[in-house]
């Protein structure tokens, strides 16, 4: 990749007074965690389409839980990475600043980012499939299955599976956030699950600069300004650098 598309990258988002910034699985790659629909993407050889839906978790909630206290289990020994961290220090330097990310792992959180939407939830979460009480919970492994302190009932994943709608305040914000940002910053996303994955034409409607950091193309690739090809844990710290 030509390192003047980096520095062109780099001065857009040191010049802008909004920045959005929309992150997927492949931010935590670098972290270990792995990606949906990466070679390491399989578990058990089901598909994250097969197991994150009503259905399958109607139909076997023990199975559901089992690749969710997998993934706890997991993502319980993982760090944020560089990228983490350059965007949880970048909130605090622009008066404008929203993070999206479809990630579930809290890596962000646990960077230090406080203002972001998780819109596809968090595995942190539990919520009540009776009285949708919502809680914390960190315990590695979970004792399965977990049922509601308040009232008995059979918890489930506080996290958006496909079929359901993200939530209300979630999607007001990203809209506006979209609306208002003069640059789109989009990592790690393979492009493929709506409707974040019509985020960055929605930002470039209204005027915005879109910049793309991936291994790969993806579907948005041609309608972005910018597509850089590299490791998120190596490029958002150059592209996010104070100063100069
Ligand atoms: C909804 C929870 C409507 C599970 C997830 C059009 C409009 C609206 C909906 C649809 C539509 N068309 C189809 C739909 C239905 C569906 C959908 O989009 N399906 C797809 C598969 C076609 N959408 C939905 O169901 C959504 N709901 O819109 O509902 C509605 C309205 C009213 C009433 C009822 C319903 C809900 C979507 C949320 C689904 N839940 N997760 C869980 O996580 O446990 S989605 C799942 O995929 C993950 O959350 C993940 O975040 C998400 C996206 O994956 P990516 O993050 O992009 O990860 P992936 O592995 O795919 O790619 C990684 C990328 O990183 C790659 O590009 C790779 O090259 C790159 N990479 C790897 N390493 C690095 C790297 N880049 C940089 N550096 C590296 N080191
Ligand atoms: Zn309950």
């Amino acid at each position: 990749m030509s390192p003047d598309l980096l520095n062109d990258a780099r001065s857009r988002l040191a010049s802008a007074r909004a920045i959005t910034v929309l992150t997927g699985a492949g931010i935590s790659a670098d972290s270990g965690v792995p990606t949906f629909r990466g070679a390491d993407g399989l578990w058990r050889n089901f598909r994250a389409e097969e197991l994150a839906t009503p259905e399958a978790f109607e139909r076997d909630p023990r199975l559901v839980w089992e690749w969710y206290s997998w993934r706890r289990e997991l993502i319980a020994t993982k760090q944020p990475n560089d990228a983490h961290r350059a965007i949880a220090a970048l909130e605090s330097r622009i008066n404008d600043f929203w993070l999206i990310t479809q990630n579930v792992d809290g890596l962000h959180r646990a960077a230090g980012s406080t203002k972001l939407s998780e819109i596809h939830g968090n595995i942190w979460m539990l919520r009540c499939t009776a009285c949708d009480a919502v809680t914390k919970n960190y315990q590695v492994p979970l004792p399965l299955l977990p049922n509601c302190a308040r009232c008995g009932g059979l918890l489930r994943p506080h996290i958006v599976w496909f079929g359901e709608s993200l939530q209300e305040e979630d999607l007001t914000r990203c809209a506006n956030q979209l609306q208002a940002c003069d640059v789109l910053l989009v990592i790690g996303t393979s492009g493929v699950v709506y409707p974040a994955a019509g985020f960055a034409s929605i930002a470039k409607e209204a005027g915005a600069y879109v910049i793309e950091l991936n291994l790969d193309p993806t579907p948005q690739s041609d309608l972005v300004d910018i597509a850089l090809r590299g490791r998120a844990k190596d490029l958002v710290p150059i592209l996010l650098q104070a100063g100069k």
